[in-house]
């Protein structure tokens, strides 16, 4: 069985959700956040960097949620999270899961680290995030999710951005996200995945 590392209020959960879609249970090892909201030392022992999510399978550690996400995939030849191999669609679907935590994330923490500290968020970080919600927007078209109307693999790895917004009131002027975000709150593995471990988001201080 996955042994899962998981953070509190962390990325681990996309990692619950796609386990709890595929009828998987995994061996949960639960870390509390520091009081300044870093990892604990324990998580520290487990991966160099005190990042989570992190599992450990048949011998193999493994990091980065992307890539803990495609190898879950692999190991239960699941076909239902990305679209058929050898189709444009799954390359897209591909470059978007990566897309996530390559481009989006560290754009999108821009606003969210201030208003999370309480700061105002300043212009440039609006305006930076405002390209990236209305490029999202446009990939969701006229579906409810990224590639129609079922949860992929790329759904789930942004459901935790997106969390974040929305709990800093980030998405205001996106109402095509905010739908977006209350369809994902509406997935069976996105609630089983809050019912083991509570939201991704921290709650208001
Ligand atoms: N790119 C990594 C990011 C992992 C990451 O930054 N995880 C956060 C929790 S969401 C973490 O472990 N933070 C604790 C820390 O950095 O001290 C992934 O997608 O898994």
């Amino acid at each position: 069985m996955i042994k899962l590392h998981a953070l509190k209020y962390s990325r681990a959960t996309r990692v619950l959700w796609l386990l709890a879609d595929l009828g998987q249970p995994c061996d949960r090892v639960d870390y509390d956040r520091t009081d300044d909201f870093g990892a604990p030392e324990p998580l520290k022992r487990v991966h160099p960097l005190g990042k989570s999510p992190v599992i450990e399978d048949e011998g193999r550690m493994i990091a980065e949620s992307a890539t803990i996400l495609r190898y879950i995939v692999e190991k239960y030849g699941d076909s239902t999270h990305c679209p058929p191999k050898g189709t444009s669609a799954y390359w897209q679907h591909d470059g978007v899961l990566d897309y996530v935590e390559a481009s989006f994330a560290e754009v999108a923490l821009q606003a969210i680290m201030p208003a999370f500290g309480g700061e105002p968020v300043p212009e440039e970080a609006r305006t930076a995030l405002g390209v990236h919600l209305d490029y999202l927007t446009q990939l969701i078209g006229e579906g409810s999710m990224l590639f129609g109307d079922r949860a992929m693999l790329a759904d789930i790895q942004l459901s935790y951005i997106i969390a974040l917004l929305a709990r800093f009131d980030l998405l205001g002027d996106h109402p095509t996200i905010a739908t977006y975000w209350d369809t994902l709150q509406q997935q069976p593995g996105y609630r089983a995945a809050m019912q083991a471990v509570g939201p991704m988001a921290p709650p208001a201080q």
